[in-house]
């Protein structure tokens, strides 16, 4: 058998496995340590796109939100020590984000390793807690083992970053070795004891309760779910940045739990007697700082459902803990009916008050932001994909926009600044026929706007929106709120961001009013090249509900 096999490079190999694992997309920024590989996807370019970035940072978000996007690992090449640091960002995005990525990080050769030689740095200990799994590949033989390893581990369970050094000797080596078939995703299932507990537990329930988070979903997951639910006469909402698990058009969608949440629906969460939660971690984010639910031994009997069985019992102690991930879960709701009379109203009540506090308020100046949002809802194909940053610019989007579905929404839960547009680029290079929309706020966007050449480079036409209020907004406000009026470290000069998008090749525009952004948007969608749209916001609009003056007032009126 032996005999029949080819001498290749490393480089090679590991191009090869990852063709043979189904990937058809990485992202990268090159480097002197990983030239094998590359010449190795350059055998198989015709299988295997390379997208060189402008920065990793960008490029570790793209891999992450390619991966959210398509549920395949993200796959992300980076340079030694420079670049693995550049990078890190959307390998911890991806970990609390439980998106699966493998991480592939050149290296010194083993015969410098230790000596801090030139970038040098031990990725094991660098990466440890951002990543399920950190491994360097010593033996050029080993390298199909390593990366069949590396893809069961990024989407076994809970899915997460796997990262792999390749030390410079083990690329340019040969070896006559195998390729192994591709990886299978591991997936836990509920047992019948636990499916035959929870039916009872809903069964039991007057005031019932879903929340839908976290990784590992599919598109027959998400409609199977809405099937039951639907079914089932069950109110649902969604964690923080999973708004896109529950078509929010449902009669049974009753919001997004997460940052800045409707109070009514707060409380709704806090008064539920059974809460029903799939995929979410419930972190920080998703539990209003761990106040909806007590810590250790919330009030609501809680049947708790996740992929990772380390994150059952880690904050909250589940009446009913169930140690599997949506795709089992949701294919064995199928075999449970229950009778949502009972709680029937209390769905409706719910769906009234989402519907009301989705209502843009009024808000000064000329730019009415949530009156875009609310006209994006409307000019946007159902499949469109809107992939939003970090800052308070992304509440707008969070309260007034309607996810329709599976994947319409990327958003990073670590709450990352920059993820909106390479996210949107990736998105537009993974599935091309659907339009991509990235919300980015002014200091959110300048932390990425490099990778608008790499939009230019591949075609690919996203339109970004950048919400200029010529400051670190969200920062602002915790600062009016903590010490009123000592404002500092805040403040933005801004460049002209249509002009900025021109000279990369893009189409860029500025709007002012709410009436300019309809006709703007429309040329951006028909402009043939990427595009984006600077809406100059009123900077007293600080949140969907108040004004930075009102925040400022109102502590100033607390210190006295
Ligand atoms: C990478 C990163 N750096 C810093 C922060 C802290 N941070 C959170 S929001 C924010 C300001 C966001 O500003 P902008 O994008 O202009 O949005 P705005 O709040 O003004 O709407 C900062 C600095 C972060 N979340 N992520
Ligand atoms: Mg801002």
């Amino acid at each position: 058998m032996q005999s029949d096999l080819k001498l290749r490079h490393g480089g090679k190999i590991l191009a090869d496995a990852l063709v043979g694992h189904g990937v058809g997309m990485a992202f990268g920024v090159p480097g002197e340590s990983y030239l094998p590989v590359l010449d190795g996807i350059h055998d198989v370019r015709d299988r295997l796109r390379y997208i060189v970035c402008r920065q990793e940072g960008g490029a570790s978000y793209m891999a992450e939100a390619y991966a959210k996007l398509t549920g395949e690992p993200g796959i992300l090449f980076v340079t030694r020590g420079p670049g693995a640091t550049n990078g890190a960002v959307g390998v911890h995005t991806g970990f609390q984000d439980s998106t699966p990525m493998v991480v592939f990080i050149g290296q010194v050769g083993n015969d410098f390793v230790e000596r801090e030689a030139f970038q040098e740095i031990d990725y094991r200990r660098m990466y440890g807690q951002m990543a399920k799994w950190v491994a360097q590949i010593d033996r050029v033989e080993r390298i199909p083992e390593y990366v069949s390893h590396a893809f069961h581990t990024a989407t076994a369970g809970r899915p997460g970053p796997v990262v792999l050094a390749l030390p410079e000797d083990t690329l340019f080596a040969q070896a006559a070795v195998a390729d192994v078939p591709r990886y299978k995703v591991v997936r836990a299932a509920p047992s019948p004891a636990d499916m035959r507990a929870l039916a009872q537990t809903l069964s039991g329930a007057a005031r019932p309760f879903v929340i839908l988070g976290g990784g590992g979903w599919t598109r027959p997951a998400v409609d199977g779910f809405r099937a039951w639910a639907e079914a089932a006469g069950l109110p649902v909402g969604c964690a923080f940045r999973r708004q896109d698990l529950f078509d929010n058009r449902s009669a049974h969608y009753a919001g997004d739990v997460g940052i800045g949440i409707n109070p009514k629906l707060a409380q709704r969460v806090k008064d539920a007697d059974v809460l029903l939660v799939i995929g979410a971690r419930l972190g920080e984010m998703t539990t209003s700082g761990y106040s909806l639910l007590e810590v250790p031994v919330p009030r609501q009997k809680l049947v708790h459902v996740h992929a990772g069985a380390e994150e059952l019992g880690r904050v909250y102690q589940a009446t009913l803990p169930i140690n599997c991930g949506p795709v089992r879960l949701v294919e064995a709701l199928a075999g449970v009916k229950l009778d949502g009379a009972k709680w029937r109203d209390g769905t409706r009540v719910a769906r009234d008050e989402y519907l009301a506090w989705s209502e843009p308020l009024p808000m000064p100046g000329k730019l009415h932001y949530g009156e875009v949002i609310r006209a994006l809802r409307g000019a946007l194909p159902e499949d469109a994909i809107v992939a939003g940053g970090a800052g308070n610019f992304a509440s707008w989007l969070h309260r007034h926009f309607r996810y329709t579905g599976f994947r319409t929404q990327l958003g990073p839960t670590n709450g990352s600044m920059g993820y909106g547009l390479p996210a949107a680029v990736a998105a537009k290079l993974a599935q091309p026929e659907r339009t991509v929309v990235a919300l980015c706020g002014d200091g959110d966007f300048l932390m990425n706007g490099q990778e608008l050449a790499t939009a230019v480079q591949y075609g690919a036409n996203i339109v970004a929106l950048v919400v200029n209020n010529a400051m670190y907004g969200t920062i602002r406000m915790h600062q009016e709120r903590e010490y009123p009026g000592r404002v500092y470290g805040t403040e933005l000069v801004n460049p002209d961001f249509a002009a900025y998008a021109r000279a990369f090749g893009a189409h860029g525009e500025t709007v002012e009013s709410t009436e300019q952004f309809a006709p703007a948007f429309e040329r951006a969608l028909a402009a043939g090249t990427p595009a984006l749209i600077e809406l100059r916001i009123d900077p007293d609009a600080i949140t969907p509900s108040t004004t930075l003056s009102a925040v400022r007032a109102k502590a100033l009126a607390g210190k006295k």
